[in-house]
């Protein structure tokens, strides 16, 4: 089989039609307000309360950001138990906020905090519990709470990958004390580069707004340590556009990952990472794990998809925990984390965007079949 003519990347980003841009960036030149919560971010925000059926938002420049200001909006400290299989960001927020990084293992078949296992690494110094919805695969939230309910935690999830999910018709922004969503390049949504803190009681808006702005409460007045992390106009405009898009691009991402669903399912080793029933699809990524039937290791899978100009990806190795400034923790211990340290070695995210044609991805998947002869 011949190579790809031009590169196949993991995903492509949704891109808005530039006379639509032209016509928000003329307002925008109009109305010479360029950041600092002008009338593009106050939209946005209503707009996205909406789609995310949640009850109280703030956007962010990035999710990054937004996910540091969640620590500090709930004066988290001490130890934060989290999962060693997410992005370099997750814990990150914690060391930036002086909080050190509890590594729990992962469940298998969802891939997110064994929340079974959270209760046993509680210590006197816990004060919270950060989940990441890995995927767009919902943690267990029940049982979470209920841990976090009987210690008195706070729980943040990191809903990154979890743009337009929901459980039994409910935004997956509701759960917890705060959600973080990236609205980055390389997801379903985006703003180029933003993100938001979701949450249920409307009055932590007022405090988060306040730390993503310096602390201004007025002219006259600073009343915290705050950072900025506003959205500027421009990326608020971007949002308003690229949300009238969305419901057309997740229909062609459903296309697709039926496309590679049916063509994948039945090879021996290969195993679909599926969202269950009752969850609505984000359609973020879509990832294989491959095991040792298969007769190739993923890195092999990896390296031979890009002889043929396909770049999946293998999010998210290596493991938090083998980073140099985490693998000293205790709780990087490798017997600590026996199933993450399996799961790291056996995914794969397959390339998934509106603008990949079903036979493209028809062809991947032959690539794949050929590979095991
Ligand atoms: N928590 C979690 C669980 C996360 O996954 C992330 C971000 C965060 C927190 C932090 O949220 P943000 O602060 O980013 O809002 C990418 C993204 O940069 C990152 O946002 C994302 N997670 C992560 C999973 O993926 P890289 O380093 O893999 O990106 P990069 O530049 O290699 O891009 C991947 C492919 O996408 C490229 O090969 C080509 C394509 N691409 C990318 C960009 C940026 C384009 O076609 N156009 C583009 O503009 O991190």
């Amino acid at each position: 089989m011949k190579p790809f003519e031009k590169p196949i990347y993991v995903t492509r980003p949704m891109l808005a039609n530039l006379e639509d841009v032209n016509k928000e960036l003329n307002e925008i030149w109009e109305s010479q307000s360029l950041t600092n919560g002008g009338a593009k971010h106050q939209k946005l925000e209503e707009e996205l309360k909406r789609v995310l059926k949640v009850p109280g938002i703030s956007i962010f420049n990035n999710g990054e950001i937004a996910l540091l200001v969640s620590i500090q909006s709930l004066r988290l400290s001490g130890e934060v138990i989290t999962t060693p299989f997410t992005f370099p960001g997750t814990p990150h927020v914690l060391a930036w906020n002086n909080i050190t990084p509890v590594f729990c293992d992962i469940d298998e078949s969802t891939l997110t905090i064994d929340a079974e296992k959270i209760e046993g690494m509680i210590t006197s110094k816990t004060t919270g519990i950060l989940g990441v919805h890995v995927y767009g695969m919902p943690c267990n939230i029940n049982k979470i709470q209920e841990v976090a309910d009987r210690y008195g935690l706070r729980v943040i999830y990191d809903a990154a990958h979890a743009f337009n999910t929901e459980i039994n018709g409910v935004g997956i922004g509701t759960f917890g004390d705060i959600s973080m969503f990236s609205f980055h390049a390389t997801k379903l949504f985006n703003t180029i580069e933003g993100g938001a803190l979701t949450f249920n009681t409307p009055h932590m808006k007022k405090r988060i707004d306040l730390l993503k702005n310096f602390g201004i409460k007025n002219e006259d007045e600073v009343v915290l340590p705050g950072i900025n992390g506003k959205m500027n106009e421009l990326q608020a405009a971007i949002g308003l556009i690229n949300l009238r898009l969305i419901d057309a691009e997740r229909e062609k991402r459903q296309k697709i990952v039926d496309t590679y669903t049916q063509n994948l399912s039945g090879i021996p080793g290969i195993k679909v990472f599926e969202i269950p029933n009752g969850v609505k699809k984000s359609y973020q990524y879509f990832v294989i794990r491959i095991g040792g039937e298969f007769g190739h290791s993923r890195d092999e899978v990896y390296s031979d998809l890009k002889k043929y100009n396909v770049f999946a990806r293998k999010y998210f190795y290596p493991l938090c925990s083998d980073y140099s400034c985490y693998r000293h923790l205790p709780s990087s211990n490798p017997e600590n984390l026996p199933v993450a340290k399996k799961v790291v070695k056996e995914v794969l995210c397959m390339p998934l965007y509106g603008g990949l044609k079903l036979d493209e991805v028809e062809k991947i998947c032959e690539i794949i079949k050929e590979l095991r002869k």
